[in-house]
């Protein structure tokens, strides 16, 4: 079994608030349709839906005023409107998607997904569907409220349900020696090892309020421990998606113990 995760910045322009990239889901639903490569999860990201009500509202940081509450539901709700857009597209080009809410199913515990019931998963999978999740606002037992990146979900599914890899598809072609945004100097990894200190990931440069590259790799890092081969590549280039799910070489980051 595969998880794949669609990074927000690839399922939407970053930096206009609420505007998925349909040209990019588009492509990237004909190339997980042709990969065939089934059982599979899909997980994506935030971007401009999730992360800007987000950090609005102050939801990362759980409830302090009640007046939160109705943000909460916005950024829900935004991540609910993306998540119907790339369902839509993925069932167009052909891939049995299934659209589930995390926070229906599932409580954070101080920010970190500890308990998670995949059996309903399990069966969807048994069944032939692909199951899609997103990074939610969730329920926290601590804090009231908090918001699951989808890279937490992914460690956690690919840990219980044993994955035998993960595709971390994101706007870079995967970790660099240093930020490539932001240093034309920086070189790619083809393997950083997760017990190593090889790669310097720099700051994102977008609002993300999970923690950008560098809660990714933590996140990865878990997954990679759990056993999972875990590859991270740019979902921006045609093909790479699709090469990876096959488990063709591609060009990328292969995560290490
Ligand atoms: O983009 C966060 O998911 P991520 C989702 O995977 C929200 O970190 C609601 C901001």
């Amino acid at each position: 079994m595969r998880i794949l995760k669609l990074g927000g910045s690839v399922v939407t322009h970053k930096d206009e608030y609420m505007s998925e990239h349909t040209e990019n889901i588009k492509r990237l639903a004909e190339e997980i349709a042709e990969a065939g490569a089934y059982p599979l999860i899909i997980v994506h990201g935030g971007g401009s839906f999730g992360h800007p009500l987000a950090k609005k509202h102050g939801i990362a940081g759980g409830m302090v005023d009640k007046s939160q509450v109705f943000g909460f539901s916005e950024t829900h709700q935004a991540m609910v409107k993306l998540n119907e857009i790339i369902v839509d597209i993925l069932l167009n080009a052909g891939v049995p998607a299934f659209s589930f809410s995390p926070s229906s199913m599932l409580r954070t515990d101080g920010k970190r997904l500890n308990d998670l019931d995949t059996g309903l998963i399990k069966e969807y999978i048994e069944l032939g569907m692909v199951p899609v999740l997103y990074g939610d606002a969730v329920l926290d037992s601590q804090q009231t409220f908090a918001i699951l990146s989808g890279d937490q979900l992914i460690a956690k599914l690919s840990n219980d349900l044993g994955a035998d890899g993960v595709i971390f598809g994101s706007d870079v072609d995967g970790i660099f020696t240093d930020n490539p945004k932001l240093n034309p100097e920086a070189r790619l990894l083809e393997s950083v090892s997760i017990s190593g200190n090889d790669a310097n990931v720099g700051d994102t440069t977008h609002t993300d309020v999970t923690g950008g590259m560098r809660g990714k790799l933590s996140e990865a890092a878990e997954a990679v421990k759990g056993g999972a081969d875990v590859l991270m590549v740019n979902a921006f280039v045609p093909g790479r998606v699709k090469a990876a799910l096959r488990g063709e070489k591609v060009i990328g980051t292969v995560l290490t113990l």
